[in-house]
């Protein structure tokens, strides 16, 4: 049997809002996901990509790389591909940090190139492995027709994989791959993609998971074992307040009133995003305190970051239909009314005076 631990789409150097506690954040969930999937003592370790949020990584960010390779066990193999953030695109002789940790002799990819066919043995079995790193879609299909040869099991990792993935040749009996940031399993087609190790963009990642996948891969099948990948810093999503047809002080209540809700287990810390949406009117809009709502967020709560994302729609004016357009008196009336005139009656009183009217 050979067991494979698959992590991806780390990003090291990412910080969400530009926290700068998130790049801090990015590198202990990276070591925590590591952690995690040496416990089950893999043979492999693959990391599908974007190990780096940029080509051009900090020093900081590299140094800890380094030291939490240096720590594995001989005995696993680690690969790590290049994902599209991991390589210097429109930048003359730029190399990408993936290839210099390769060199020093840390981990496997797919060096200057974008793709590498790779025979290890584990357990006297010939495990063949594709490495696909970030390439163009055309590309990726030429690959995937020439890499043919195959071992006792043979293994596809790709950072992206741009096709339909039951148009997948059958002669792979795991395809690993990242690129998207929320966990899947295919068990009809054995890919598996485990997600970010952190929240690296909220917007797409709200709603989805992250995980550790462990698959086990004999000559007769495959078995999966997941774990759920938190974040080291803990968050409160709203995925989407509605707060149509309310006015501001309802608005405003409504807010408030999710904020009161919650109790952060890490109190000082959390990253707190509320997602408020609907069609409000003008009136509702100008209404709504978003310096109150935030202190008081803030003051209960004591986020590392408070973000209200103000995803309602505003409605324009409505359009005055008039029931008898002849009648003068009617149709002012009902001007006066859809337009919510102060001096209505005001004016209706001067116009029945200047018609004659009693
Ligand atoms: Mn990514």
């Amino acid at each position: 049997m050979v067991r494979i631990a698959h992590i991806s789409d780390s990003h090291l150097g990412s910080s969400l809002f530009q926290l700068i506690e998130r790049r801090e954040d990015a590198r202990k969930c990276l070591g925590k996901a590591v952690d995690m999937a040496m416990r089950h003592s893999p043979d492999i370790l693959v990391h599908t990509g974007d190990l780096f949020h940029t080509p051009f990584p900090m020093p900081d960010d590299t140094n800890f790389v380094v030291g939490l390779l240096k720590e594995l066990n001989d005995n696993v193999t680690v690969i790590v591909l290049q994902g599209n953030h991991d390589i210097p695109y429109g930048y003359r002789h730029a190399q990408s940090p993936i290839w210099l940790l390769e060199n020093a002799g840390l981990l496997q990819s797919t060096g200057e190139s974008d793709n590498r066919e790779l025979s290890i043995d584990v357990d006297g079995k010939e495990v063949k492995l594709h490495l696909i790193s970030w390439t163009r879609d055309r590309k990726f299909e030429r690959y995937l027709n020439s890499m043919n040869s195959t071992g006792d099991i043979t293994l596809l990792f790709s950072h992206h994989i741009p096709i339909d993935y039951d148009k997948l040749p059958a002669r792979y009996d795991y395809v690993g791959c990242g690129h998207a940031h929320n966990f899947r399993i295919d068990e009809e087609n054995n890919v598996g993609r485990p997600g970010s190790t952190c929240v690296v963009d909220w917007k797409r990642e709200m709603g989805g998971s992250r995980k550790l996948i462990i698959a086990d891969i004999d000559t007769s099948g495959i078995e999966f074992t997941t774990e759920k990948l938190n974040d080291v810093r803990e968050f409160k999503f709203h995925t989407g307040l509605d707060i149509t047809g309310m006015n501001s002080h309802e608005a405003n209540d409504a807010i408030k009133g999710w904020l009161s809700s919650l109790s952060p287990k890490k109190k000082g810390q959390p990253i707190i995003i509320m997602n408020v949406n609907g069609i409000v009117t003008p009136e509702t809009e100008s209404g709504i305190e978003r310096n109150g709502i935030i202190e008081y967020g803030e003051k209960r709560l004591e986020p590392l970051f408070l973000h209200i994302e103000p995803n309602w729609e505003v409605a324009g004016p409505a359009p005055v239909s008039l029931t008898e357009p002849l009648n003068v008196e009617t149709s002012l009336k009902e001007y006066l009314h859809y337009s919510e005139h102060a001096s209505a009656d005001k004016v209706l009183d001067e116009l029945r005076k200047v018609s004659g009217g009693g």
